[in-house]
């Protein structure tokens, strides 16, 4: 095979960085296979057929790589609409607000529904019209749902879990997949196989001069968040994650200066100044503290003037490593606090301690950091009680006690079960979910249960958060939020997801959170003897 075009179906728009990997690979083992690669998302939706006709015909490839990176439509947290709609439409108690959201909510499956239905479309045009190249399909999206996505595209097209870089010089070399976790199917019959060895990552670096020549949409991203990887993998175990599964547990770094390269490239030639470390988890232990302050210093020492961010196990922040952080030029950031119980975290075996969590607040403050940070927060997790309720309330304001109230911004986050995952697995057993369920199938019963909000504690939650939602004008910061959901100001605001930031710009999660103190308080204070006298195991903060 001689030719690879590469397809990052489309998504809200993010710098398609796994597709660049890829070629990148491609191009440093075999320079003679020719490569282009082309961003549906920067099309809109009537063209975007189109636009894979169009390629395809002029590129000729021998092999076309899908790359599906998101299907998340119904996120489980409040920047989201779906969430409010959803809410309200289980646990309004005025019926009109039920009528509203039903009809929000039917409008938001059917884009849900289109939307999947018009991805897939693009492979079968290919399949169709290109019947001689051979398909293959990867990406998170498809990593996530390929027991249900493989039933949907062309037979013979090859679906690859996880990372892709072998699998794809082995399609193109003709040797067999049977060390990779491939996924295929053949008639009614699926085939799996399991990876061997995963790569290595010493010798990844992206040859920036080659890439632009073969992406030449790349302008569009001129001024936009670029992502890096430095590592791949992550050893935790939190039961509702999917990132181990995806990356595997084993951490494998890229070099220090290899990571630096990327973004040293990207600073000169693109003008780039905002990076987002797409590792699973920057910190992900001790055994990454070299690499991670190496990566640091190098950004120091190259004088690159950047602001960056990833996700970091705030725990495991250092006094060092924060001044690092903060010299170097970090942002805004996303803590997962998930719970201020520490039975919660424990339950859901996230691995770090609370006091270690808020100590890693602490170093950053004392370093300087002037950045925002969300924290978002699991409501209802397994475990979760009244007084686990009112800890998670403490734990907000410990931390705004400790960064600033004006920097903190509890967001509420319920968990999201998804498929693969050791929360999936205990609920399948609890029997909350039934085997067989199809987790790409939503109706209002199955939302209701993969949005994880259970009984009893569900309705005065949902109570709480409803009654912040509706107070549109909360405390409103007008600085510009620079983490994960940030674009170039020209695109939308100064915001990439509008939705997505009403959570930060009402700081309505404060407001969920304290309106859940007041509800747990005066339920308490309604309940004569039972409670009175049970010790509180709360210690006011602020
Ligand atoms: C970093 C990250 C983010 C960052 C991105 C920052 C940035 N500037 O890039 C932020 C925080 C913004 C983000 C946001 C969201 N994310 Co996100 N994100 C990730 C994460 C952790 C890594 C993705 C990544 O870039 N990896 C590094 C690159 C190199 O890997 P890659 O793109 O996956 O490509 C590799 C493989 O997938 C494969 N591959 C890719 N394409 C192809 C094609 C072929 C043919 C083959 C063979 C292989 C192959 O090979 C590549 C190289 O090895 C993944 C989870 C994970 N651990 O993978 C979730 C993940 C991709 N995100 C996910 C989601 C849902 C979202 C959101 C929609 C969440 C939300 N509701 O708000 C948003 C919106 C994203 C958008 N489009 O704007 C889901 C997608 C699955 C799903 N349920 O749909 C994931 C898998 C997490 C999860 N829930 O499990 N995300
Ligand atoms: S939540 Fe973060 S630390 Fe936990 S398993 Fe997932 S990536 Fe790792």
């Amino acid at each position: 095979m001689n030719s690879i075009l590469y397809i990052f179906l489309p998504c809200k728009k993010v710098y398609p960085i796994g597709v660049t990997y890829l070629a990148d690979f491609i191009h440093r083992r075999k320079p003679d296979v020719r490569q282009r690669i082309l961003d549906l998302s920067l099309f809109p939706d009537a063209q975007r057929s189109r636009a894979v006709r169009d390629a395809a015909t002029q590129f000729k490839p021998d092999l076309v790589c899908f790359s599906w990176r998101d299907i998340q439509i119904f996120s489980p947290h409040e920047g989201d609409s779906s969430l409010e709609h959803a809410f309200n439409f289980y646990f309004a108690s005025n019926p009109l607000k039920r009528v509203v959201a039903s009809f929000a909510g039917l409008q938001q499956l059917y884009r849900y529904y289109s939307h999947i239905r018009a991805t897939l479309s693009y492979p079968w045009l290919i399949a169709k019209e290109f019947p001689k190249a051979q398909i293959m399909m990867g990406g998170g999206a498809f990593t996530a749902f390929a027991d249900q996505l493989i039933l949907k595209l062309p037979e013979g097209a090859i679906g690859i879990l996880g990372e892709g870089e072998d699998a794809i010089l082995k399609v193109i070399e003709g040797q067999s997949l049977e060390n990779e976790r491939y996924i295929l199917r053949e008639g009614k019959t699926i085939r799996k196989g399991q990876q061997g060895a995963p790569a290595l990552l010493d010798a990844l670096t992206v040859d920036l001069p080659y890439l632009t020549s073969i992406f030449p949409q790349y302008r569009e991203y001129l001024g936009e968040s670029i992502g890096v990887q430095s590592k791949r993998g992550c050893p935790y175990d939190c039961a509702f994650c999917l990132y181990p599964y995806i990356e595997g547990k084993r951490v494998r770094y890229r070099p220090p200066p290899m990571v630096v390269k990327d973004i040293s490239q990207h600073y000169h030639q693109w003008g780039a100044r905002r990076f987002w470390f797409t590792d699973a988890q920057f910190i992900t232990g001790k055994e990454a503290y070299p690499q991670c302050t190496e990566i640091l210093e190098r950004i120091l020492a190259e004088k690159l003037e950047i602001e960056w961010s990833g996700y970091i196990r705030t725990s495991l922040i250092t006094p060092e490593l924060a001044k690092l952080m903060v010299r170097s030029g970090v942002g805004d950031l996303e803590v997962a606090i998930t719970s201020g119980s520490q039975v919660v975290l424990n339950n859901l075996h996230m691995g770090f301690k609370l006091e270690r969590l808020y100590d890693g607040c602490r170093y950053l403050a004392e370093a300087g950091f002037k950045g925002k940070v969300i924290l978002n927060y699991s409501l209802n997790s397994p475990k979760e009680t009244e007084e686990s309720l009112l800890q998670s309330v403490e734990s907000y304001k410990v931390v705004a006690s400790i960064l600033g109230e004006e920097r903190v911004f509890p967001l509420m986050f319920f968990l999201g079960i998804q498929p693969n995952t050791d929360l999936e697995q205990r609920l399948l057993e609890e029997g909350y979910l039934s085997a067989g369920y199809n987790p790409l199938m939503l109706t209002p019963t199955s939302i209701k249960k993969l949005l994880y909000n259970p009984a009893p504690l569900n309705s005065f939650i949902a109570k709480a958060c409803l009654r912040a939602w509706e107070r549109k004008d909360g405390s409103r910061d007008p600085r510009k939020w620079t983490g994960s959901l940030s674009q170039a100001p020209k695109e939308s605001g100064p915001y990439a997801d509008k939705s997505l930031i009403r959570g930060i710009e009402g700081n309505s999660g404060r407001d969920a959170l304290l309106s859940l103190e007041e509800i747990i308080r005066s339920r308490r204070s309604l309940r004569p003897a039972e409670d009175s006298g049970k010790k509180s195991v709360v210690t006011p903060a602020s």
